[in-house]
């Protein structure tokens, strides 16, 4: 996609089965993003390369993945003053749990929004990216409000099993 408008980044290939989840609330929303796995410890000069580019040709927002020291998405909001969304990636040792606090207990001043562990948590990040955007852009608020009115749909056609 030409002129991403969101920019998804997660620290390893490996993090992309969780990632996809982002991508995927964006690709249906018909949101352009570029997604990139660029790592803050193992390829920082390539990620801040990255981040300054994809701010120069137009993007509004980024959402980043990462998982054990999950510094990834404080970094990027340390180069840009764009809001960051950040999904802790469930890790092998502590399930996701050492990523959620990397992330959550960013120290005051430069701030990052964290979602849960997991694939809720980057889909619900690339939702929240949508609202965002929807601020200026009435046909994206429409799409959200249809959206969650499939969901209030669904509950009221939900049926228990008979015992
Ligand atoms: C982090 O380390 C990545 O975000 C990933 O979740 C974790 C492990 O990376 P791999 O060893 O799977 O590449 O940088």
């Amino acid at each position: 996609m030409s002129k991403p408008l969101i920019g998804i980044v997660m620290g390893s290939s490996n993090d992309w089965e969780v990632m996809q989840h982002a991508a995927l609330s964006l690709k249906d929303f018909g949101v352009a993003y570029e997604a990139r796995a660029l790592s803050a410890h193992r390829s920082p000069d390539l990620l801040i390369e990255w981040i300054d580019d994809i701010v120069a040709r137009g993007a509004r927002a980024f959402i980043a993945g990462a998982g054990g020291a999950a510094h990834l998405a404080g970094v990027v909001a340390a180069k840009t003053t764009l809001p960051v969304l950040a999904v802790p990636i469930p890790s092998r040792h502590l399930q996701g749990l050492d990523s959620l606090l990397s992330m959550v207990q960013m120290p005051k001043g430069i701030p990052v929004a964290t979602f849960a562990i997991g694939d809720g948590g980057a889909a619900n990040a690339g939702l929240f990216a949508i609202s965002i955007l929807a601020l200026a852009d009435a046909a994206l608020a429409k799409k959200l409000v249809d959206f969650r009115k499939k969901q209030a749909d669904a509950v009221r056609a939900a049926k228990l099993p008979d015992l």
